[in-house]
């Protein structure tokens, strides 16, 4: 993407009362006051005030109403200079006004083009603009609260401290060799040994993040299984807090997989309901059938449906272990207690087996309590501070391997190896915050984000 040019988008989403369209780039305040006019023109004097007037038509007739905001760089978002307006909403109005903008010198933005200019200009490093994506993509109150303060340089000023304490030892590596005839005042080896295993035990804590970052940017996928009739749509219209899935006493109501997201326990879960599984009374069936056999392979975690008031209890256990190969993403749910045939209800091994009844809300908690236990793997009652994606995972790991050799090398005083590994390391942490990184990578992660962000 290049960064000379002037780019303009819609920064709101589809359907707002208000749109803000924005425009970045060395003639922002010129393409600005061509879009928009109001007493004065925009200018430094009235720079990041609000003003009231009108967008600008070509078609002669009057412009809507609209407010406008100048904010130079390097003090703007983007750090280039930055216009904002914000007119009415609705699909025709924003697009019009962007129009102009783009009629008076613009370019559309590419996605993710705002926050891309605002790394290039060194208003923020990588990991920041990655935040700024997960920001907009949270799905719950935990995963939104991690990418706040992700925003805010939790990450970026841990693996900083880290850069910083390697490339020390690396000077004084690079020093050694240059002048390791003449008697200086040099640090013990062991000391920077010491280092290095500070910061590689520092380096595997933010690796052990990881799992939390997964489960927080990418959410669960929860499968609803097991007999028709069991209850399973009637357990995921609790959890949803409302009707989405069609129930009733007949067996093989739902007859497709039905997917919604939802928020449980603050973990982002995409919540799938599936066709009870029995042998197909026709094709539709067959096929829904099929799907929730696919579904049940996919899912990280199934809640696997068993109906108390069933003739056989034992069969319904059967068919649960028939149809599930991994055992350990299985909760396996006695629905109807209410109504249950017999007690006690029979239990697995090797498998959390509860005791529900969905109609009258009760051990519903309980069911939670369990989930969140098989999600986080741990006890997980804060929330995580900092919890790094894959990307920062595989350079951190390229990081973590180098310092192995690099404390060997120190032992043996051979400041030349050394120096190689401590290059690596330092190397991959800092394309973690986006030093000297391969501009596809930059694309590729840039690519993700919304248009106007
Ligand atoms: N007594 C009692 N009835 C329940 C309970 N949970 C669900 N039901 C009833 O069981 C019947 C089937 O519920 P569904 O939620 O449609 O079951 P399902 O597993 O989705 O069934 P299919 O879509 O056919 O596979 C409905 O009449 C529900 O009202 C419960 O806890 N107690
Ligand atoms: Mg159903």
């Amino acid at each position: 993407m290049n960064t000379e040019d002037n780019i303009s988008a819609i920064c709101t989403g589809a359907g707002g009362a208000i749109s803000i369209i924005r425009i970045s780039g060395p003639d922002a305040l010129s393409i600005g006051n061509k879009t928009w006019s109001g007493k004065e023109l925009l200018n430094r004097k009235n720079a990041r005030r609000m003003l009231f007037g009108k967008t600008v038509s070509d078609q002669n007739t009057p412009g809507d109403t609209a407010l406008a905001v100048y904010m130079p760089g390097p003090n703007s978002y983007t750090g280039d200079d930055v216009v904002e307006l914000h007119c009415h909403g609705g699909a025709l109005a924003s697009r019009q006004t962007l129009e102009a903008a783009l009629k008076a010198g613009a370019r559309p933005a590419e996605p993710g083009e705002f926050t891309f200019r605002a790394f290039v200009n060194g208003k923020m490093d990588l990991t920041r603009a990655e935040a700024v994506s997960d920001i907009i993509s949270a799905h719950s109150d935990m995963a939104l609260h991690l990418a706040e303060r992700q925003v805010q340089g939790s990450l970026a000023r841990g693996i900083d401290s880290l850069h910083e304490r390697l490339i020390a030892i690396l000077a004084e590596c690079e020093s050694r060799m240059d002048f390791g005839e003449e008697d200086l005042d040099w640090t013990e080896p062991d000391q920077f040994i010491a280092d290095i295993e500070e910061a590689g035990g520092a380096i595997q804590k933010l690796l052990q993040t990881g799992r939390d970052g997964a489960v927080l940017r990418e959410g669960i996928r929860v499968v609803l299984a097991g007999r028709p009739n069991a209850g399973k749509s009637s357990l995921l219209n609790l959890l949803l807090g409302f009707d989405r899935a069609i129930v009733t006493q007949l067996p093989g109501t739902t007859r497709d997989t039905l997917e919604e997201t939802a928020n449980l326990r603050g973990i982002p879960v995409k919540l799938i309901d599936t066709a009870g599984i029995r042998e197909a009374t026709d094709i539709i069936e067959g096929i829904g059938i099929d799907r929730s056999r696919q579904s049940i392979e996919q899912a990280q975690i199934v809640f696997w449906l068993l109906d108390a008031s069933a003739e056989s209890l034992e069969e319904e256990l059967l068919e649960m272990t028939e149809h599930t190969s991994n055992k350990d993403k299985i909760i396996a749910i006695w629905n109807k207690t209410d109504i249950a045939a017999a007690y006690p209800l029979p239990a697995l091994e090797n498998c959390p087996t509860l005791e529900i009844s969905v109609s009258e809300n009760t051990n519903i908690n309980q069911l939670l309590d369990t989930f969140e236990k098989m999600v986080w793997d741990y006890p997980h009652t804060e929330e995580p501070e900092i919890a790094v994606n894959t990307r920062h995972m595989a350079l951190l790991e390229e990081a973590i391997e180098a310092l192995p050799p690099a404390a060997l090398n120190l032992s043996e005083n051979d400041w030349e190896l050394a120096a190689v590994h401590l290059r690596a390391a330092i190397a991959a942490l800092g394309q973690v915050t986006g030093e000297n990184i391969d501009p596809d990578i930059l694309d590729n992660i840039f690519s993700k984000f919304c248009i106007g962000k």
